[in-house]
């Protein structure tokens, strides 16, 4: 007979494509932060999240994503937006992977590159097909705001609490943006020489352009972000060369 490793993969392979649109899809959302939330409280929430992965059971999922989020010292912030995000990619029923890349030390942040090494560290465990370049302080508020890759560049956040929900400048691409993985490797990634505070989102921006890509976004009521209130980090001051 099969072995249960044999059955399980015609399974997967019977299985039907997940629906262009997720039935579980709730639309805007009301974020609550809880002040005592824990780690364990977050874990119990979804049994169904190991070692970071999810895929849905239901259905065979159109792409493998990977979310990267550049974090140092930023517990708090990490853990509420683990609470929202696991719940929310469930919903959209994508096949997905977190993954927090972490700068250890105390010396200059350096956001750009450790989302580069993220990429390449997390295509060793699958051959992902989009990745999501996160803020760790960035919580969508609607689960319209589809996490997945398309034509062109993708910027999620059109808008947010602090800013009136309105894009902060013309060409802005910062916060969390979706490249898939041909896309991210055409433009060779972000660039490494971004130490401290500002300028590497316009960088990726502009090699974007420079391949003749178009960065596309969500209408202004579904990229829609609060972020948790913070001030600027220590080791993250100003790039002033940016
Ligand atoms: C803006 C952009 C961000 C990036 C940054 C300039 C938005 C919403 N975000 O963020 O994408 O372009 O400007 O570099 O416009 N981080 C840590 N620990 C630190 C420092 C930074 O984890 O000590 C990470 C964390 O994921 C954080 C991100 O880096 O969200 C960006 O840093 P920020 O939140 O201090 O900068 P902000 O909000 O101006
Ligand atoms: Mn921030």
């Amino acid at each position: 007979g099969k072995t249960l490793t044999q059955e399980a993969s015609v399974k997967e392979a019977d299985l039907n494509n997940c629906p262009s649109v997720s039935p579980y899809l709730r639309g805007q959302n009301k974020l609550v932060f809880k002040p005592d939330l824990t780690l364990e409280e977050v874990e119990a929430k979804n049994p169904k999240v190991h070692r970071g992965r999810y895929h849905p059971e239901e259905c065979k999922a159109s792409q493998r994503v990977a979310i990267l989020i550049p974090h140092r010292n930023r517990e708090k912030h990490l853990l509420y937006l683990l609470e929202h995000l696991h719940p929310f990619l469930q919903r959209q029923q994508l096949d997905y992977g977190i993954y927090v890349i972490h700068q250890a030390g105390s010396k200059k942040f350096n956001r750009a590159k450790l989302l580069n090494v993220g990429y390449l560290e997390a295509l060793k465990d699958e051959n992902w097909d989009c990745f999501i370049f996160h803020d760790v302080d960035l919580v969508p508020e609607n689960d319209l705001n589809i996490y997945k890759c398309e034509e062109q560049p993708k910027h999620l956040v059109v808008g947010r609490n602090s800013t009136g929900y309105r894009l902060r400048y013309n060409g802005y691409f910062g916060g969390v943006t979706a490249l898939s993985r041909e896309q991210f490797f055409k433009v060779n990634g972000f660039s490494n020489n971004y130490w401290g505070w500002g300028g590497e989102d316009d960088d990726l921006r502009l090699r974007v352009e420079l391949h003749r890509m178009k960065i596309i976004r969500p209408m202004p009521n579904v990229g829609k972000y609060t972020m948790i209130f913070h001030t600027r980090d220590r080791g993250n001051e100003v790039n002033i060369e940016r």
